[in-house]
């Protein structure tokens, strides 16, 4: 069986080639209205009328869905909370069992995709716990409940004519049920993603992402070889950082060679460091964890926007590959959700762009704390603090 991906059909690439952008996707209104448009889009983007009515028959608003979407309080969870809660000792012993089971696979994986087995077995973990748990919402409701609202249309919009091109090809139940967020089998994947890379690892001639876990390794892989992951290179380490580091150069794409770390007093927990560009990740400020991300780190951002879990995810396939448990360090207390939200209001007043007010630490945050911090005087590390919230 060869790795390579599949060739896309024209179809696929015509509405590829054709991103809408976010203020011209249609959204909200009645339903019916919503689904004609639909129907009508996908009839001029070349989808046989069947496999678009084998898509909207039937379509219901599911508000469990858009309850869901606007519930994610675990977004607010701080790194060490947040990995401290999914790995646990059990989980990465059950991740060693199942790369015993799978070692052919994740053999063959890595020689032809350069993907490595900690990675495809850190995001089978969090997703699904290894396929156990794939959810039970009707996902063909669910794309079409958050394509038809107005928070990310332009996300999900395409992700149902995708999912038209899956029924033209005969790929698609109707009946399919997955997250609530629309995401399909062990890994989670996302019609459009399914319809590029979707494979299939145990050579029965079909593409089974629920019930069989080469599949969903293997389109995992792909996923992340067509997202553009750099085969064989490491992702992400642990260091230990000097206590008198410049902490305005910390954070998120500030990359600079490794070497440049190492000349400041930057060491690796273990090993030596890789010829690299490389970000200083201090997802808890100076005195907690910190870690080098190398340039395949946002390649996972493939399955959540969320640096927390992505960080979490791509730590864990660290130790899956036999890393120690990170040194947690003594960080400064961090704010709680509603203090966070009180914080934004307060950079936002300042003239910062912080996005939502939705009481997250994001990139967005993060900037204009660091930015804060270096106004006020104080370490630059955008971990904020009670101190800070004060100041401001
Ligand atoms: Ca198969």
């Amino acid at each position: 069986m060869p790795l390579v991906p599949r060739a896309l059909p024209a179809l696929a690439l015509a509405v590829c080639a054709l991103p809408l952008a976010a203020q011209e996707v249609p959204c909200g209104g009645p339903w019916g209205d919503f689904l004609e448009g639909l129907r009508a889009e996908a009839v001029a983007a070349g989808i046989p009328p069947e496999a678009a009515e084998a898509v909207l028959r039937g379509a219901r608003q599911d508000e469990r869905v858009l309850a869901r979407d606007r519930g994610q309080t675990h977004l607010q969870q701080d790194f060490l909370t947040f990995s401290q809660r999914l790995i646990s000792q059990d989980r990465v012993n059950r991740a060693a069992a199942m790369e015993e089971r799978h070692r052919a696979l994740f053999d063959r994986i890595e020689a032809e995709l350069g993907v490595p087995r900690g990675i495809l077995l850190a995001f089978w973990a969090f997703e699904t716990d290894f396929g156990a748990v794939q959810g039970d919402f009707d996902t063909t409701d669910a794309l079409l409940t958050l394509a038809h609202d107005c928070r990310r249309p332009e996300l999900f919009r395409p992700q149902v004519l995708a999912a038209m091109e899956l029924a033209a090809r005969g790929e698609w139940d109707r009946d399919v049920t997955g997250a609530w967020a629309g995401e399909i089998g062990q890994v989670q994947m996302l019609p459009r993603d399914i319809l590029e890379f979707g494979a299939d690892g145990d050579g029965d001639g079909r593409v089974d992402l629920k019930g069989s876990a080469p599949d969903a390794l293997l389109s995992a892989a792909q996923m992340l070889r067509g997202l553009g992951w750099r085969p064989d290179e490491p992702w992400l380490q642990e260091v230990v950082v000097p206590g008198d580091l410049d902490w305005s150069l910390t954070g998120l794409g500030r990359e600079r060679p490794a070497s440049d770390w190492a000349a400041m007093g930057v060491s690796p927990r273990e090993g030596t460091l890789p010829d690299l560009p490389a970000s200083l990740l201090l997802p808890v400020g100076r005195k907690g964890p910190a870690f080098l991300a190398y340039p395949n780190l946002p390649v996972l951002t493939a399955w959540n926007q969320s640096l927390t879990y992505v960080l979490t995810a791509a730590y864990f396939a660290t130790r899956i590959e036999g890393a120690p448990r990170y040194l947690a360090g003594e960080p400064e207390p961090g704010l709680s959700g509603e203090e966070m939200r009180l914080l934004q209001e307060r950079l936002a007043a300042r003239g910062h762009d912080v996005g939502a007010i939705d009481g997250i630490l994001g990139a967005r945050t993060r900037d204009a704390v660091q930015a804060e911090q270096a106004r006020l005087g104080l370490p630059a590390d955008a971990w904020p603090t009670r101190a800070l919230l004060d100041a401001l």
